[in-house]
């Protein structure tokens, strides 16, 4: 199977994360894609038009995206329990992966719009007050995230904090949400995480 992958890509890490927990990692091709939202990658067109990371080209040429089906395939290619099919823990398990999606969708567009020359107030504004918001609900759900069983809710949450501590460093998220913050340093602790950190390159 062909990744389309970088380091530094938050939802990248997700799919990384969810290989490493699924013994998959060594059934993965990674290739190196820039994906820009303003520079189409021609490359990476031509397996997904959208022009986005991560992409998955199955041995058998059917190309999955994005990161949650990608995710959902290696769950499922590797027997493993990300996804709780029923019960108490799915809904929860898919609230928090839509969450830390979420979150992450607010920061890219954030970045994006720092980044210009003359970033709009209002919107920056807006992405601040969205991401605060959600890391002090997150925060009170800190003691859920420890005691419901580990899966993509809370590969996506801690995704989401890790891209907040490469990008937005200054946000300085901990002091906001302290007991999320403990459950992160937790979650960090697992090689999944270890062997997934952002880097430049
Ligand atoms: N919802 C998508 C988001 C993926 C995404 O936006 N990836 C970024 C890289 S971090 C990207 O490819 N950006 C290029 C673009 O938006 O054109 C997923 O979960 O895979």
């Amino acid at each position: 199977m062909k990744l389309h992958w970088s380091p530094k890509s938050p939802y990248v890490r997700k799919v990384m994360v969810c290989a490493h927990e699924l013994g998959l990692v060594d059934r993965l091709e990674l290739v190196r894609s820039v994906a820009a939202m303003l520079k189409p990658n021609a490359v990476l067109m031509h397996d997904n038009p959208l022009s986005k990371i991560p992409t998955l080209v199955l041995d058998d040429g059917l190309v999955l995206f994005d990161s949650a089906v990608i995710c959902e395939y290696l769950n499922e290619l590797g027997g493993g329990s990300l996804f709780p099919q029923r019960g108490a823990d799915k809904w929860p398990a898919l609230r928090w992966h839509a969450f830390g999606d979420g979150v992450l969708d607010a920061c890219i567009l954030w970045r994006n719009e720092r980044e210009r020359e003359q970033p709009l107030p209002a919107l920056i504004d807006a992405f601040e007050r969205k991401v605060c918001a959600s890391l002090q609900r997150l925060d009170d759900e800190a003691q859920a995230l420890s005691e419901a069983p580990f899966s993509i809710g809370q590969v996506a949450v801690a995704c989401a904090l890790g891209y907040l501590d490469y990008r937005f460093d200054s946000l300085g998220w901990r002091a906001m949400a302290p007991r999320l913050a403990a459950w992160h340093a937790q979650v960090c602790m697992r090689p999944s995480f270890q062997r997934t950190e952002p880097v430049d390159g």
